[in-house]
């Protein structure tokens, strides 16, 4: 196979993978889009880099820094040098919120989440159990559940419209984030309603994510319908969001790299570190 041709079916491959949400959560998605970037740096597919997932912004950060940088290969593996650091930041700041026999509810499939529990269980010994559910319609709950149980970690697992019965056996709720914003949080559906039942029964809750996901506005990504129900009838129109828009003022904190913060003092300081480093780390 001639080069071109090889890497182009590697760049179409992540593309695929990214779309199909087999590479999923933001911090792999960046991760995979870098890569996908560094193979094709070309407009035509930086638009598709972009447009894979559009809920993105750590991954459109990750791109516009690329994009007027001289050298680019130096400034993608500083990126993801500090995106790790900052991934290694936040795992040690959550796990310090986790107490022994706490229960503790998450929602959906966050690295950062999984990362602070594992942590949280193996480092710092802490006994604790998990109730999550499956979150249809591609069960990333489940993976969450698979994940966290082979890291010895017990698991109450259970059908979405379980959640609130969950929910309120908890002590704690952890989420990740796709995007932070001045407002709101985006994260995968049903993150907006879970975070009104936590206020509702006195949960404290977190959203845990790299402060480099801030971002002014966000598009909400819409996914095909085939992935709810791969049936066709006129009269049923699929809606199928893969995100919701949370009001940020209702989180109890932010676990980032800047530490656990007030959601007031999160967005003061990450709207200023986002600043600062899309400026300066172009050469
Ligand atoms: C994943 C999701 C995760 C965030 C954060 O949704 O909502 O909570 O992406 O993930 P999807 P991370 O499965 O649709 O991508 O903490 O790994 O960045």
């Amino acid at each position: 196979m001639k080069k071109g041709v090889k890497e182009s079916f590697s760049f179409e491959r992540i593309i695929r993978d990214i779309k199909s949400v087999k590479i999923q959560g933001a911090e792999n998605i960046a991760r995979a889009g870098i890569k996908a970037y560094a193979l094709q740096p070309d407009k035509k597919s930086i638009k598709k880099i972009l447009s894979a997932r559009p809920t993105e912004p750590l991954l459109q950060n990750a791109i516009y820094l690329l994009r007027k940088s001289k050298n680019k290969e130096k400034v993608a593996r500083k990126f993801l040098n500090e995106l790790k650091k900052a991934h290694e930041t936040i795992v040690i700041k959550g796990a310090a919120l986790i107490k022994n026999n706490m229960n503790i509810y998450v929602h959906c499939h966050s690295s950062s989440v999984i990362d602070i529990l594992k942590y949280a269980k193996k480092k710092r010994k802490k006994n604790f159990v998990v109730y999550t559910t499956e979150v249809e319609p591609l069960l990333q709950g489940r993976m969450t559940a698979k994940d966290l149980s082979k890291a010895g970690i017990k698991v109450f697992l259970s059908p979405d419209l379980n959640a609130e019965a969950a929910l309120v056996k908890c002590d704690l709720f952890l989420f990740g984030a796709d995007a932070f914003t001045r407002k709101y949080i985006v994260n995968k559906i049903g993150t907006s309603n879970l975070v009104d039942l936590a206020k509702f029964h006195k949960i404290p809750r977190y959203s845990c994510g790299v402060s480099l996901k801030f971002t002014k506005k966000v598009k909400l990504e819409m996914r095909p319908s085939r992935e709810v129900w791969n049936q066709y009838n006129k009269n049923i129109e699929i809606i199928n969001p893969s995100f919701d828009k949370t009001k940020i003022k209702l989180l109890s904190g932010i676990i980032s790299e800047l530490g656990i913060l007030s959601p007031k003092q999160f967005v003061k300081e990450a709207k200023e570190n986002l600043k600062q480093i899309l400026n300066t780390q172009t050469s």
